[in-house]
């Protein structure tokens, strides 16, 4: 046994011994190789170097190290901690700031494929290629909503548990409130913080609403989604307990019940589902103060009517602006819980919320749910989808800063 040991010794010191040493001795004997496709091709590529600094054009020495002279913002898009955009991270509820951007990772109201939970950091990883180190838009006149009047973060997530629906809201609510009443960092542009939330399911708009209530009063909720959402407690789960009445598809009957709502200005867009009676929903849905443009009648109207009705149609309130990732095709978001084809696309989607911020709606929040990336494809569609529909209400919220009601 120790004869053994001995050997391997042995031949661990004979390989150390015959191991080039690093640096000149490789180098130089690489050079006194006279082949000529060496010296030509794969001496002058990285395959072919071995890196001295001083014979290097610049120095490495004299180059900052990576480490120290790069921050948060001027990452690649692979690199880097997964905030949105490379955004730096901040503790909202102790530090300054404009817009935020807020993952609620809540799924606990789906009525069909669960996982929403996941998606604010899917949205994340969609954000990865993108960043304020490259974000002058061609679209946006060359605005980058990162380096703007507006300090933009990333929030982080709003602890939420998965053990009790109820409560969960509650502490969403609780969250929003503990955000929203920040003091902005550039008070002379605006007098209030704006949320970006990433969801989470559908449900996450009541306990946003309930939490913008007592700043912005009633707000006109700009709806885009495949479903109506305004679905009577006693046709969609209701009946059974007070956890069951809210879910995904009737948080906005209840934000209706609740007075969280404009009483005609809201509207659904890109509106396809099925319904569960021949004239109840619907009924119901004028009642709870929505119009809708349905996802058919974007070929006849095309995109600017559509942006027309919508501005008419919300006059001089206030905008809260709701995305469910399923008012896309699923061609362009395949990864969301209740998926409905005939949707519009990714281009469509924005062209629409950028006219909205042409017009200067006053948007005061916003969210974009029902991303659940265990869906998403390889290529990362849905999640790409995500990022870029929030970096659209991110340049609508720069380009419309706006005041909280007079007392
Ligand atoms: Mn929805």
């Amino acid at each position: 046994m120790v004869f053994i040991l001995y050997f391997f010794a042995c031949l661990g010191l004979a390989a150390a011994a015959s191991e080039p040493e690093p640096g000149n001795y490789q180098h130089q004997s690489f050079l006194k190789n006279d082949d000529p496709f060496q010296q030509n091709f794969v001496a002058t590529t990285v395959f072919g170097r071995r890196l001295i600094d001083a014979e290097l054009a610049e120095p490495l020495a004299l180059l900052p190290p990576r480490f120290s002279s790069r921050k948060f913002d001027d990452d690649y898009p692979y690199e880097g901690i997964g905030t949105f955009a490379h955004l730096e991270y901040v503790e909202c509820t102790e530090s300054k700031f404009d817009i935020g951007i807020v993952g609620h990772p809540f799924d606990l109201g789906v009525s069909y494929r669960p996982g929403a939970r996941f998606g604010p950091n899917g949205g994340r990883n969609g954000a990865r290629r993108l960043s304020p180190a490259a974000g002058w838009d061609m679209d946006h006149n060359g605005v980058n909503p990162f380096r703007s009047w507006a300090k933009v973060v990333d929030c982080g997530d709003i602890y939420n548990t998965p053990f009790d629906k109820l409560v969960a809201i509650h502490e969403l609510e609780r969250g929003m409130k503990a955000l929203g009443k920040q003091t902005p960092q550039n008070t002379s542009a605006a007098d209030a913080v704006r949320l970006i939330a990433i969801g989470g399911d559908h449900t996450i708009t009541l306990p946003i609403l309930r939490a913008l209530h007592s700043t912005w009063g009633r707000v006109a909720v700009l709806h885009f989604d495949s479903h109506l959402d305004t679905w009577d407690p006693k046709q969609l789960g209701g009946g059974l307990t007070r956890h069951a009445e809210v879910n995904h598809g009737t948080m906005l009957h209840i934000a209706h019940e609740e007075g969280l709502l404009s009483n005609h200005s809201n509207m659904h867009l890109g509106s396809r589902s099925s319904l569960f009676d021949e004239h109840y929903d619907l009924n119901n849905d004028l009642r709870c103060g929505f119009s809708y443009i349905r996802a058919r009648a974007l070929d006849q109207m095309g995109v600017d009517k559509v942006v027309q009705k919508i501005i008419e149609t919300v006059g001089t309130e206030y905008v809260y602006l709701s995305v469910d990732i399923d008012v896309l095709d699923p061609a362009f978001a395949p990864a969301t819980g209740t998926i409905e084809p005939g949707g519009w696309t990714t281009r469509e989607l924005l062209a629409i919320i950028k006219g909205l911020s042409d017009a200067k709606l006053p948007i005061i929040g916003s969210d974009v749910v029902e991303f659940t990336p265990i869906y998403d494809n390889a290529a990362e569609t849905t999640g790409i989808a995500v990022s870029q529909i929030i970096l659209e209400i991110l340049h609508w919220m720069v380009h419309v800063p706006v005041k909280k009601p007079q007392a």
